[in-house]
């Protein structure tokens, strides 16, 4: 079987109202390109992988990965890109918050862009949260923009466009997923951004608060920082 062009990687966890429609909004919006689509659920409690199965039966194109105990975000988007066999990965959030519509943009700019660019991330214009989350994260991407210079204004946004290959040569830890843009400058990337759109979750529940995602990201701001003291860049390479 030939490798598609693109894989659309969803992680689900605990998703069961949103993880079907979000497939078949999916299948709509990559209709006539070359994809296939991996959701990666992560030991969900719910229904969310029967009702996934269920909707495979119409979405041939459609794979589920499973993970046997639950690992969190990060990980089930580094399992499905792991899947993947596509050369470009569209990883977008499994709640349905994020309009798949703006998925082809983002993967099509980067097909069509030198092999130096290796994300073109969304950023999420009119956020659909409530007040206190859009200020948490107003001050969350603040802070991380100005200590790490990562030219990014919103790495929550769970759409983005990557080059599978550049994705598997960054290191792994949880909640890397809003560290993709420093991580990928740091190899020597670049990246870039395309607003989106961004819709009210209308099922199911978040599963983060503020005050828990505040203080694993003070942790991971620091680590992110220690890799990029204990990093130089070669330059251009040239073979002889
Ligand atoms: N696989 C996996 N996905 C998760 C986990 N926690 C959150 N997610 C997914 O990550 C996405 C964003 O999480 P969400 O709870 O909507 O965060 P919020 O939009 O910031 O409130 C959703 O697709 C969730 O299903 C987890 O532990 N494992
Ligand atoms: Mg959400």
């Amino acid at each position: 079987m030939l490798a598609p062009s693109y894989s659309i990687v969803v992680p689900v966890f605990n998703e069961e109202g949103a993880a079907a429609p979000l497939a078949r909004e999916i299948a709509a919006a990559f209709d006539g390109m070359d994809y296939e689509m991996v959701f990666v659920d992560d030991a969900s409690l719910d229904q969310t992988v029967s009702t996934l199965l269920q909707v495979r039966g119409e979405l041939p194109r459609l794979r589920v990965v499973r993970h046997s105990q639950n690992a969190g975000q990060s990980r089930a988007i580094r399992t499905g890109v792991m899947a993947a066999r596509a050369p470009i990965v569209v990883t977008l959030d499994g709640d349905g918050q994020n309009d798949p519509a703006d998925g082809p943009r983002l993967a099509r700019r980067l097909m069509e862009s030198p092999p130096l660019l290796a994300m073109v991330g969304g950023r999420r214009t009119k956020r659909q949260d409530s007040a206190g989350k859009r200020l948490a994260s107003r001050i969350g991407n603040g802070v991380r923009k100005r200590l790490l210079n990562d030219h990014a204004d919103d790495t929550g946004c769970g759409l983005k466009a990557i080059r599978r290959e550049v994705f598997l040569r960054l290191p792994y830890f949880d909640h890397i997923h809003r560290y993709l843009p420093a991580m990928i400058l740091r190899e020597g990337f670049e990246i870039a951004f395309e607003d989106v759109s961004h819709r009210p979750r209308i099922t199911g529940a978040s599963k983060y608060n503020n005050l828990g995602r505040a203080l694993v990201s003070f942790s991971d701001v620091l680590g992110v920082l220690w890799l990029d003291t204990r990093s130089k860049s070669p330059g251009v390479l040239r073979e002889e």
